[in-house]
């Protein structure tokens, strides 16, 4: 297909993406206006690229005629929750919508995935307007909180490095890693009950924790992997304290190193 058609196809999903993304903002911005908790964190959103689209319905054995038809996740929505009990609201939110149909519902934190894999998946249609029209496609939304998307996006970066040869040392550390953040997970939980009478204290220790976590997260980018894993241990022990100064100067230290790795990286 030529480059030119694959931009005419795909120019509405980015469309879909770009519109979703504002609204699910203006969701958070709704709550926030009303000095809410916003059950939604944190939106993101992407058009996967025609070689993934290609690997895809060739490992899928999809005709290229029908990719559209058969590859539900052409539009990528994510959607990025402090807690597992703010899955489910957004996922009411999004049942209860005019502008969104929903079309298959996948619930993997109730069915956790063999690898370790936690998230909640919504198939909608959602309607684009064209200079050709009006134009109906169908949307993946993936909802998970930051530990979930904290160990999927590590994952799935293994995933594409290694394949289907993952190293079994490599794929018990992440099985292991995801029983912690299933942990971490129902600690928050547990957290979040207190939290409705001190919202603020909360705000700021999930704070904490997700910046610990995006740093994390982008440390493993461009540190070894040796040092990485014990920052992560590292972190695990500290939260499991509980101690909120702790956990402060463990960020703030976090920070140092990764400014230190950022301006290695200009060098
Ligand atoms: P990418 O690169 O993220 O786009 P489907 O693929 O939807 O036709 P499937 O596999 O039954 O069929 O759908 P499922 O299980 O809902 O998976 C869809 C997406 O969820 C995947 O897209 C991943 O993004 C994510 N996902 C599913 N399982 C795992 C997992 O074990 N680990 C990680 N990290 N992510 C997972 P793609 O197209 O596979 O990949």
């Amino acid at each position: 297909m030529e480059i030119q058609l694959w931009r005419e196809i795909l120019d509405p999903y980015a469309l879909a993406v770009d519109e979703l993304i504002i609204k699910f903002n203006h969701i958070i911005d709704e709550y926030r206006h009303v000095g809410a908790y916003s059950p939604i964190e944190q939106v993101t959103g992407r058009v996967k690229t025609i070689s993934s689209i290609l690997e895809k319905s060739q490992k899928k054995k999809i005709e290229l005629a029908k990719f559209e038809d058969e590859i539900d996740d052409i539009a990528g929505i994510r959607i990025i929750c402090q807690f597992v009990e703010d899955i489910y609201k957004v996922v009411d939110i999004i049942r209860r919508r005019s502008d969104m149909r929903v079309v298959n519902e996948k619930d993997y934190i109730e069915n956790v995935k063999k690898s370790g894999y936690r998230s909640y998946h919504m198939i909608v249609t959602y309607d684009v307007e064209t200079l050709k029209g009006k134009k109906e496609l169908q949307v993946e939304i993936q909802i998970r909180t930051l530990a979930m998307n904290f160990w999927a996006t590590i994952e799935h970066s293994l995933q594409y490095k290694y394949k289907s040869n993952m190293p079994e040392n490599i794929r018990e550390r992440l099985s292991s890693a995801a029983g912690a953040i299933l942990i971490l997970d129902q600690e928050m939980s547990v957290v979040r009950d207190e939290i409705m009478d001190a919202q603020n204290s909360f705000t700021i220790k999930a704070n904490i924790v997700a910046d610990i976590l995006t740093n994390i997260q982008n440390l493993y980018k461009v540190a070894n992997k040796q040092e990485v894993m014990k920052i992560q241990d590292d972190f695990l022990r500290i939260y499991q304290k509980g101690d909120q100064t702790e956990l402060a100067e463990f960020s703030h230290q976090l920070d140092l190193i990764s400014a230190r790795y950022r301006a290695q990286s200009l060098r």
